[in-house]
């Protein structure tokens, strides 16, 4: 059964999820969900996901939206299959999941303001709110410091080997280092930079970045 992505290639929710498919090697397809004509919003697809967002995957009956749901569903079916994304031990899990929290309540937000600020309001004809988004930068900066210090003592943020805890960083890094020029944030910590250069250079991942013509 090949899994359903619905989503745009392009856009950072859904990568999470091409992701972790890339890396546990399990067939999927895109299904094209078009932002830009706001097709997540159609009445066809909020019947599929009642926020009108994406992504959502289709694996024959079962539906699932939510990125990080969803990779961690795929990460713990497939356990055996591929790289152990999710950590052995229950400490070790315990620890991936404490970064994929860190990640969506701490990381991403900062991140996805300055995206919807620099990137996508422009994109739409908006002003952003290059304030806003300093703000959100300078707090960014500051989370980098902890990310420093943490990859200081570990290899990776989850622990010794590449986990969620990495996985789930990867789409709004991308977005930082080569779309806003806030590449800066990454490149003048060393063990940041050296964890980026480490997991941006993974088979999946290029894949994906060529999957999205990045
Ligand atoms: N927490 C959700 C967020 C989903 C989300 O915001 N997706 C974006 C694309 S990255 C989207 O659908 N944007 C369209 C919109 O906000 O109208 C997840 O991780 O799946």
């Amino acid at each position: 059964m090949v899994v359903k992505v619905y989503g745009a290639v392009y856009a950072a929710c859904p990568q999470r999820v091409m992701a972790c498919l890339l890396e546990k090697d399990i067939p999927f397809e895109i299904v094209n969900v078009d932002l830009h004509s706001s097709q997540h919003k159609l009445p066809s697809f909020l019947l599929k996901h009642p926020f009108g967002l994406v992504p959502l995957v289709e694996d024959g009956d079962f539906r699932l939206f939510e990125s990080r749901a969803i990779m961690r569903y795929y990460a713990t079916k497939y356990e055996e299959r591929g790289p152990n994304l999710t950590g052995k031990t229950l400490e070790e899990k315990a620890i991936v999941d404490q970064w994929v929290e860190v990640e969506a309540h701490t990381f991403n937000d900062l991140v996805y303001t300055i995206v919807l600020q620099l990137l996508i309001k422009p994109q739409m004809g908006e002003k952003g709110d290059i304030k806003l988004a300093k703000t959100c930068e300078l707090k960014l900066d500051k989370v980098f410091d902890v990310y420093e210090d943490r990859l200081s003592n570990s290899k990776y943020l989850g622990g010794d080997y590449f986990t969620l805890a990495d996985l789930t960083h990867m789409p709004s890094l991308r977005y930082l280092v080569d779309a806003l020029g806030l590449s800066h944030l990454v490149r003048t910590r060393k063990n940041v930079n050296a964890w980026w250069n480490d997991i941006s250079t993974r088979p999946a991942w290029n894949k994906l970045m060529t999957l999205a013509g990045h």
